[in-house]
């Protein structure tokens, strides 16, 4: 772990971040010192938006994050990686701001060809985006690995932190629906628009697949793990079902921290909430808390469930109450901030309302583990 002597108003074992750092869109370059080693586990928009704070807190090159490929589909032959890409697309400063996945002021002329010709088109790829799936299925063709793929696209976009996928192997989310049909996550997230129940979640695959290059070294060597903002049951547990990533975090659970996606009983997007109450979880912040428990030792949860800090608590885990809605850029800073500033001392963390610049936080709310828990 790392020591560093910690300077007033930064996060733990990091300067504050300069207003030159904080005026560029992209890749500021690194801004704290060299050493400080994070690892995140990453869905889609959520946790980009939390990368994008991130890499403006920390250095770039001390960042190593492990993408969920469980998402990935075959489009048009096209080899698509949606998570891997949101989280490049919005490292580079390029991603659609209201979509939140693909490219910004992209054009749609090759999808309107294939509409012409009745092609399935519910899968949208956008002409732009289009680039980085040729590129990457050619490369698959020619025998290379995802992550060597992931990083040459990335490393094209100038990004610095390292990003993996979980596995070079292929692990499919599937969904079981309740006439017992299965369906690729894609088709269920947006051919269905996610609007059926859903009565199993499986990764197929992912008992013969191996961890990707550097996955479980980064996690090991990280000084603190996140776990991103991300939906719980299908981007970070296809992260999880790999064998090794599991064990690698319960291990070093003191220093794993989750942000939760649900805020006020629902999800910021996507199907969160209401697939964590059809497989029998409670949808809320409490109830994310029951999910990481055995992996994770604290949970930030937004200020709107204040109120559930004492239940996040019963459930084994620190809690950590600030925003977490990241509607801006500086937002998603504060709460990268935030979030390294929990594994300083969970138990007087000072995490301050949303938006608040880095140095001038207010006081947070905080609930400890009730007497023996730790
Ligand atoms: N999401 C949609 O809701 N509709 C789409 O047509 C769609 C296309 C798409 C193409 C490339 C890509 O990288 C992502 C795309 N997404 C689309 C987003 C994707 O389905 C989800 O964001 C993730 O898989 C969930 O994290």
């Amino acid at each position: 772990m790392n020591n560093m002597p910690r300077e007033p108003g930064a996060p733990y074992g990091l300067p504050a971040v300069s207003a030159g750092d904080r005026a560029s869109t992209r890749n500021p370059g690194p801004s704290g010192p060299r050493g400080f080693k994070i690892a995140a586990l990453a869905g889609g928009v959520g946790a980009a938006r939390l990368l994008r704070g991130l890499v403006r807190v920390a250095s770039a090159e001390d960042i190593t994050v492990v993408i969920n490929t469980g998402d990935d589909a075959t489009v048009h032959r096209l080899h698509v990686c949606p998570d891997i890409d949101t989280v490049i697309y919005t490292l580079a400063g390029v991603s659609d701001p209201d979509r939140g996945w693909g490219l910004a002021s992209e054009t749609w002329n090759a999808l309107t060809s294939l509409e012409r010709y009745g092609a399935d088109t519910w899968f949208r790829l956008g002409d732009r985006d289009l680039g980085t799936h040729l590129y990457r299925t050619e490369r698959i063709a020619a025998g290379a690995p995802l992550s060597t793929i992931t990083r040459e696209i990335a490393s094209a976009w100038e990004i610095g932190a390292r990003l993996l996928p979980m596995t070079d192997d292929r692990v499919e989310t599937r969904l079981t629906l309740f006439d017992d049909s299965e369906v690729s996550f894609q088709e269920y997230f947006v051919r269905m628009k996610n609007s059926v129940p859903v009565k199993a979640i499986e990764f197929a695959g992912a008992t013969q697949a191996t961890p990707g290059p550097g996955v479980i070294d980064g996690l090991n060597a990280a000084d603190v793990v996140i776990v991103c903002p991300s939906n719980p049951l299908l981007s970070v547990a296809p992260i999880l079902s790999i064998p090794g990533i599991r064990a690698s975090l319960e291990r070093r659970r003191e220093s794993v921290v989750a942000v939760s996606p649900i805020v006020g009983g629902r999800a910021l997007r996507g199907p969160a909430d209401h697939l964590m109450a059809e497989l029998g979880h409670e949808p809320s912040a409490a109830g994310v808390a029951k999910i990481y428990a055995s992996i994770a030792s604290i949970l930030v949860i937004d200020d709107q469930d204040a109120e559930l800090a004492a239940e996040v608590a019963k459930a084994g885990m620190h809690c950590v109450v600030t925003g977490t809605i990241m509607d801006t850029l500086d937002a998603s800073e504060a709460l990268a901030s935030a979030v390294l500033e929990t594994v300083q001392s969970p138990t007087s963390i000072t995490a301050g309302p949303r938006g608040t610049p880095p140095g001038n936080r207010g006081p947070s709310v905080t609930a400890d583990l009730p007497h023996g828990r730790r």
